[in-house]
Order: structure tokens, then C-alpha cells, then sequence
């Protein structure tokens, strides 16, 4: 028996990575897996028969829904400053869902060439790692690929913002950029294959067509998602405060949102996804 990490998954097959010649290979999920309901996703280690099958998932770490994917470090959350528009709702969307499982954010403003907007300070007095980059003027690159060092990392962000203008210019690979005319890609048959690609001695996750992560937190988990909730609600007088209603005294998130610790609009876009998870508890 061997043990590696799978890199890919096409159709009831795995490809594996070894851990110990680091070489690839093919096999079958196990029948015992699938009635175990444990169906192996890409990022998940695995016990291995060479050729043949899956015989164990090793622990996860954690895992996301939609992209199917294990065992990640950080998620690099792209979003662009113009076209499409920025958004600091979807920005906030996606680092809950990331910060609630307790995976690294990192955040990549793009087409910084196209406008004289800022945004990289809105995210850095709130803690977060941030670029803010420009491939006309080359600037805002600095300590980007070394972030990927020893990580697992995978990119996120809706259609059209940069991501894999990003990971080519990075990786130096040549994946498909899409332009924004959606007319020319009707009925093209886009590839949702999700793979894994060595970069600076990490690797990158590659999950072509996926222009979002699932919202899988519940209302009890969003009022502690947020890192900067997690380390306020400790404070909060009543242990289960979800930081919202008038009964709930000595709530210290609402404390730092006036303290302007925590920010007015981070605030907002919490409120609307609470709002969200009240009206429809079993649907964002
Ligand atoms: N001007 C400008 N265009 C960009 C930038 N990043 C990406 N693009 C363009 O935006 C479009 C979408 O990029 P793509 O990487 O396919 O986005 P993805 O859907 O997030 O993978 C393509 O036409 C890219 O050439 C940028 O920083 N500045
Ligand atoms: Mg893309
Ligand atoms: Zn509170």
C-alpha cells in the first residue's frame, strides 16, 4: 500500500501523485468507499494500490462543497476593481465562507490599469494580505509568488475578474483567458475538470468554470465566520449573540463596528447575509 494526494479526478478515475517517487497514477475509487458514502476529492490524501484502488481517505483537514476540494491553505480571492464592477458584498461572501474554515484569505485586486480607484487600504486596515496589481506598469507583484511557497492554494472570484490571466502570468502556463463577450462562448463546452498544478513548490488548484464557492454556513456558524466576529463575539455578553438584535446588550462586534474597529460596510454585508439565512435558513 502506498499513500499520495490525488491531483485529479475525470469520470470514477484518480489520477495520484506518490508521496514516495512522486510519480502519477490511475486508479478506481473503491466500491467500500462509495458505500461508505466518502467519495475522494481532489486535495484529499489517499492509501493507494498502484494501478488498482482507493483504499482509504486520510484525514481532512477541511474541504469545500462546490468546487469539490480538500486540504487547502489559502484561498486567493480575486476580485477586480472594474469590469466587472467591484464589489465588496461578493468580496465578503467569499472570505466568510473561507475564514469560517479556517483557511487563509488572500486578496488579488485586479485591472488596476484600467482605473484610479483604490481598494488595497480598505482590506489592509482590516488585516487581510492584499495586491493590488497592474501588468501595464508592473507594480503591486511584490512577494505575490512567494506566497504560494509549501501552500496549497486555490483561486476564487467571479467570471471575468482575472483569475486565470493571474495563474498563467504566475505559473506561466497558458489556460484559457475568456474575454467578457459571452456571445462568442454560447454553447461552448466549458470544462469544469479540477485539477492540481505544481507551482513554486506548492501547488495551485485549478477549478476551471467555477465563478463561485457554496454558502454552506449555517445561522448559528456566520455570527463567529468573520476572523474579526470569532475574536469580538468571545466578548459579546450572551454566548450565542449573533450581533443584530436591540435585546442583545454588550454585543462588542457592534461596540468595534463604532469604535470603527470593525468596518461600517463589513457590518452591512453581515447583516444581509444573516438577513438572508433568516428568511431562507436551508438556501442562500
Ligand atoms: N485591463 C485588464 N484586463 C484584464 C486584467 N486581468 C484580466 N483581464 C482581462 O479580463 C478578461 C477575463 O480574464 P480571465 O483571466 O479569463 O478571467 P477569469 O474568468 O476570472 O478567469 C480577459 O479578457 C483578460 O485579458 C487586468 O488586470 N487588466
Ligand atoms: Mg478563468
Ligand atoms: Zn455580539
Amino acid at each position: 500500500m502506498e499513500e499520495g494526494k490525488i491531483v485529479k479526478s475525470i469520470a470514477g478515475f484518480y489520477d495520484i501523485k506518490s508521496f514516495k517517487d512522486h510519480q502519477i497514477y490511475r486508479v478506481r475509487g473503491s466500491g467500500k468507499l462509495r458505500l461508505l458514502d466518502m467519495k475522494p476529492i481532489v486535495g484529499d490524501n489517499v492509501e493507494f494500490e498502484k494501478g488498482e484502488l482507493i483504499h482509504r481517505i486520510l484525514g481532512r483537514k477541511n474541504f469545500f462543497i462546490r468546487p469539490k476540494i480538500a486540504n487547502v491553505d489559502q484561498a486567493i480571492v480575486v476580485m477586480s476593481l472594474v469590469e466587472p464592477e467591484f464589489s465588496s458584498l461578493l468580496v465578503d461572501k467569499f472570505l466568510i465562507i473561507i475564514e469560517n474554515k479556517d483557511v487563509k484569505p488572500i486578496i488579488v485586486l485586479t485591472k488596476k490599469d484600467l482605473t484610479s480607484e483604490s481598494k488595497i487600504n480598505f482590506y489592509k486596515e482590516q488585516g487581510y494580505d492584499v495586491f493590488e496589481i497592474n501588468y501595464e506598469t508592473n507594480q503591486g507583484f511584490d512577494g505575490l509568488k512567494e506566497i504560494f511557497k509549501h501552500k496549497t492554494s486555490f483561486f476564487v472570484g467571479q467570471t471575468g475578474v482575472g483569475k486565470t490571466t493571474l495563474i498563467n502570468y504566475l505559473a506561466n502556463t497558458n489556460f484559457e483567458t475568456q474575454a467578457i463577450s459571452k456571445a462568442l462562448n454560447r454553447g461552448k463546452h466549458t470544462t469544469r475538470e479540477v485539477s492540481l498544478i505544481d507551482f513554486n513548490g506548492g501547488e495551485i488548484i485549478d477549478t476551471p468554470g467555477f465563478s463561485s464557492i457554496e454558502f454552506d454556513l449555517t445561522i448559528n456558524e456566520l455570527p463567529t465566520a468573520f476572523k474579526a466576529f470569532r475574536e469580538a463575539s468571545v466578548f459579546c455578553k450572551y454566548r450565542s449573540c449573533k450581533h443584530y438584535m436591540e435585546s442583545e446588550e454588550d454585543c462588542e462586534v457592534k461596540k468595534r463596528v463604532k469604535l470603527r474597529i470593525i468596518k461600517e460596510e463589513r457590518y452591512s454585508n453581515y447583516i444581509s447575509f444573516l438577513k438572508r439565512l433568516i428568511d431562507e435558513p436551508t438556501k442562500y
